[in-house]
């Protein structure tokens, strides 16, 4: 009955499992981020589930979200219970220490007290200190940086920096479209007389240069959540790859992405692209809220218009390698808009 309510009203494919993770969250917490966090259904979604529980008594929007006595009867007939995290308190459930790297995290802090702030335009938002840390730990740890050629597609997280200062690549590249992060990077390394860097302005839309096809031994980036996107983003990092057991990292939200579009993104690195997949880290990469939460659809969208005071974005971590026949993607993609939104996507 709710589920086929919601079915109605949503774009976004819904299943009893959907409504189950709601209410559990619901039952954890009364705050509309924190239950998009826990019930890591996409964010459109739950306001959609919340809508119908509200219409059907089960639910009731004050200054939180919380179950009326209905609601209650409800879950305990259903035998849900409540939602918990559980993460390991030294390392955010990350499964990394940042006890060799205490002293690179303590440089990174002090280099980006004075980063560009996120730009809406171009979908941004960066992650905590401790996560671009904990990348290059996590990097480290499975052989992909030390001595080795670096790409990074996109950096508003800065990771270029915390390369910069682990020393530990041969060559690091970096490309984005904000000018803004391109002159932050160069400044710094001129600062800290780092040589072995190169930053370009491009247009991810566009393939890289011919020269830096097939040329890095890994590459990061992390692409807006639209298949469209991912695509594009880590097709040109497969294409930047010398060739077999190369590695390429990338984040990949339950915010703004259902398991349906999860399966459709593994399909395309595994069919198209002919990678393997070696490691998915759940929420390994913790955003922090950007400043323009007004001006986006998940503030139309949210039940309560009150901005989130914790961090809710966060993201798996993907690692993939390539084989023999991995292929990346290179052609120029024409789109605007699309690149960024769909219809789970509420962060633009
Ligand atoms: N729009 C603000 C937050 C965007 C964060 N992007 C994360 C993408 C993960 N693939």
């Amino acid at each position: 009955m709710i589920l086929e309510k919601v079915r109605e009203i949503s774009e976004i494919p819904v299943y009893e499992r959907s409504i189950e993770n709601v209410l559990s969250a619901i039952l954890t917490t009364g705050d509309f981020w924190k239950i998009v966090d826990l019930s890591e259904e996409p964010l459109p979604l739950v306001a959609d589930i919340i809508r119908v529980l509200e219409e059907e008594g089960l639910v009731k929007i004050t200054d939180k979200i919380e179950l009326t006595e209905k609601g209650l009867k409800y879950v305990k007939n259903l035998g849900i219970g409540k939602r918990e995290l559980n993460e390991c308190e030294f390392c955010e459930g990350r499964g990394i220490s940042l006890k060799n790297y205490e002293d690179l995290l303590k440089k990174f802090k002090e280099i980006v007290k004075n980063r560009p702030m996120p730009k809406h335009e171009y979908d941004q938002g960066f992650v905590t200190p401790e996560c671009t840390v904990a990348r290059i730990a996590l990097m480290n740890s499975r052989g992909d940086l030390f001595n080795k050629d670096v790409l990074v597609l996109g950096d508003d997280d800065l990771t270029s920096i915390a390369l910069m200062l682990s020393k530990l690549p041969r060559r690091i590249v970096t490309v984005d479209i904000d000018e803004r992060l391109i002159n932050f990077i160069k400044e710094v390394a001129e600062e800290i007389g780092y040589k072995n860097i190169e930053v370009i302005t491009l247009d991810l839309r566009k393939p890289l240069p011919e020269e830096y096809k097939k040329s890095f031994d890994t590459f990061i980036t992390d692409p807006p959540e639209t298949v469209f996107a991912i695509k594009t983003f880590i097709g040109r990092g497969i294409s930047s790859l010398k060739g077999e057991r190369k590695a390429g990292y990338f984040g990949i939200t339950r915010r703004e992405s259902s398991l349906d579009k999860w399966r459709e993104i593994e399909r395309v690195l595994i069919n198209d692209f002919n990678v393997v997949i070696t490691d998915i880290i759940r929420n390994f990469n913790h955003y922090v809220n950007w400043g323009y939460e007004e001006e986006t659809r998940a503030w139309k969208l949210a039940p309560i218009k009150k901005k989130p005071e914790d961090i809710w974005y966060k993201s798996y971590m993907f690692r993939i390698e390539t084989l023999k026949d991995s292929k990346g993607f290179d052609e120029e993609v024409k789109v605007g808009d699309e690149l960024y939104n769909d219809a789970e996507s509420s962060t633009t």
